[in-house]
């Protein structure tokens, strides 16, 4: 049985399926024996965990709402939302690789790609045996991916790709990216079409981004493409030209972070409700002083909600009647809750939090990072403010 039993006030536990209790625990065990004792040190050493690569492998985790046809789980959308909320328990950077593996890599040349590169690609990046990433963001382009530069010219028998990617997950270490570049004149949104490019193609380049303070533990890397020439067959044939096709990538991506960032709070809690029962001070356990109460009933208030929309939003995915509008709603709403949980946890550990023996604050800072990508909270509000009013506010 796992260490963690996770907070669970409302007993949603009663509405998950046997399966999906399944993998919750498998996942959670895992992330138990496997993430946790290495963790701290990979924080550190600012080193993504390449030796877990195969286990999420054999753990069925990478796009494991893609069908067994192309080597992946095919489990349902839950059970996808819960392996996502188990990782970030983790680490936001765990939570990462595996979004952009499956989400923003599997499922594009799942929903675009040709059967070709679906035969290709596909098997090999559900075992971890090939490694993707996606490049949309640009150094000059982030909220506004529509005015990218990466441009691919039309050649005689393919396409030749010139630009620059900017904060790319995964990116120095991948055998494959999924490239977004314009095929037109710079805002002709239309032109826009996404490429399967093999990173050892002449003229692709990576090279880490230096200097963070967030997600330490994730490969993050700048893309760079000097007259990368492609075959005919590197473009994604479903990928017809607009926004509208990465936009559909993010919203799978998004949807994993609004149950990861679930993960992450749930963590923070976790630590802050058992030190809070063991630390000691004036005489008696933090734990019965009541400011310490106070917060610990607010995070628990603010995590049961995040953990109710997730729940709520898995199933509509699952009916096939959730929108993208509800996963802004719900990336929005739940970055924005752990990164206060987070915060809140690491002040109720006092100067302890401040250590990497304890959790709280690696999640504090990985989560600055979740609010910011795919979306920020304020493109998310302005998402919703548009649905909301039918006025345009970018
Ligand atoms: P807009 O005119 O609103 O939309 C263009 C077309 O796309 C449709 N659409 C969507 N479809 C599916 N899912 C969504 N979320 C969609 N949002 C819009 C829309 O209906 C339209 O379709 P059509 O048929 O009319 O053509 O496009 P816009 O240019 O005005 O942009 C809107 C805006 C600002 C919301 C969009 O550009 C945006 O979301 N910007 C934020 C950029 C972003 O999130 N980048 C993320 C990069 S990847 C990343 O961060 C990975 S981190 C991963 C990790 O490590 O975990
Ligand atoms: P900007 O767009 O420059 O925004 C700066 C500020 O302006 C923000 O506060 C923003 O909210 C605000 N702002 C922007 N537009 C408006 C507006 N219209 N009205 C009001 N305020 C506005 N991208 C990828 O393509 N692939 C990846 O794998 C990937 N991984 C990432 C990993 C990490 C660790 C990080 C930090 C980023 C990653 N990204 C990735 C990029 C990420 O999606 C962008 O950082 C994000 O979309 C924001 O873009 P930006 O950083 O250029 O900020």
């Amino acid at each position: 049985m796992a260490r963690f039993e996770g907070i669970d006030f409302f007993n949603l536990d009663a509405h998950f399926s046997e399966e999906e209790r399944m993998i919750r625990d498998t996942v959670r065990e895992w992330v138990e024996n496997a993430v946790m004792p290495i963790i701290g040190d990979a924080y550190i050493n600012r080193e993504f965990p390449r030796q877990l690569i195969p286990e999420l492998g054999e753990l069925g985790v990478l796009g494991a709402n893609l069908p067994e046809e192309y080597g992946c789980a095919g489990l349902n959308n839950v059970s996808y939302g819960i392996i996502m909320q188990e990782l970030e328990r983790g680490d936001s950077g765990i939570r990462s690789f595996v979004s952009v593996q499956g989400a923003l890599v599997m499922y594009p040349i799942f929903a675009f790609g040709s059967e070709e590169q679906k035969r290709e690609w596909l098997p090999k990046l559900a075992t971890g045996e090939a490694i993707g990433c996606f490049g949309l963001t640009e150094p000059d382009y982030g909220s506004n991916p529509a005015s990218m530069i990466t441009r691919a010219e039309k050649t005689a028998d393919g396409w030749r790709l010139n630009g620059a990617k900017m904060w790319i997950t995964n990116g120095s270490m991948s055998d494959v990216a999924v490239i977004w570049a314009q095929t037109g004149e710079q805002g002709d949104v239309k032109g826009i079409r996404g490429f399967v490019v093999p990173t050892d193609t002449p003229g692709f380049s990576a090279k880490d981004q230096k200097g963070k303070l967030s997600l330490l533990a994730s490969d993050t890397s700048e893309l760079v493409l000097e007259d990368v020439d492609l075959p005919e067959s590197a473009l994604m044939p479903g990928s017809t030209g607009g926004l509208k096709h990465p936009l559909m990538c993010l919203t799978q991506a998004r949807y994993g972070i609004a149950w990861g960032a679930v993960g992450a709070a749930m963590a923070c809690f976790d630590e802050a409700l058992s030190y809070s029962k063991e630390r000691v001070m004036f005489d008696e356990p933090i734990g019965g002083k009541q400011i310490q109460q106070v917060r610990l009933a607010d995070m628990l208030t603010k995590i049961t909600h995040g953990q109710l929309v997730t729940y709520h939003l898995g199933r509509m995915k699952d009916e096939g009647t959730m929108t993208p509008q509800q996963v802004s709603f719900a990336k929005r709403a739940n970055c924005d809750m752990a990164t206060d949980i987070a915060r809140e946890a690491r002040r109720l550990l006092g100067g302890n939090g401040i250590l990497v023996e304890y959790h709280s604050m690696r999640h504090m800072a990985n989560l600055e990072s979740v609010y910011t990508y795919e979306g920020t909270h304020d493109i998310h509000s302005l998402i919703l403010g548009q649905t909301l009013t039918g006025l345009n506010a970018f």
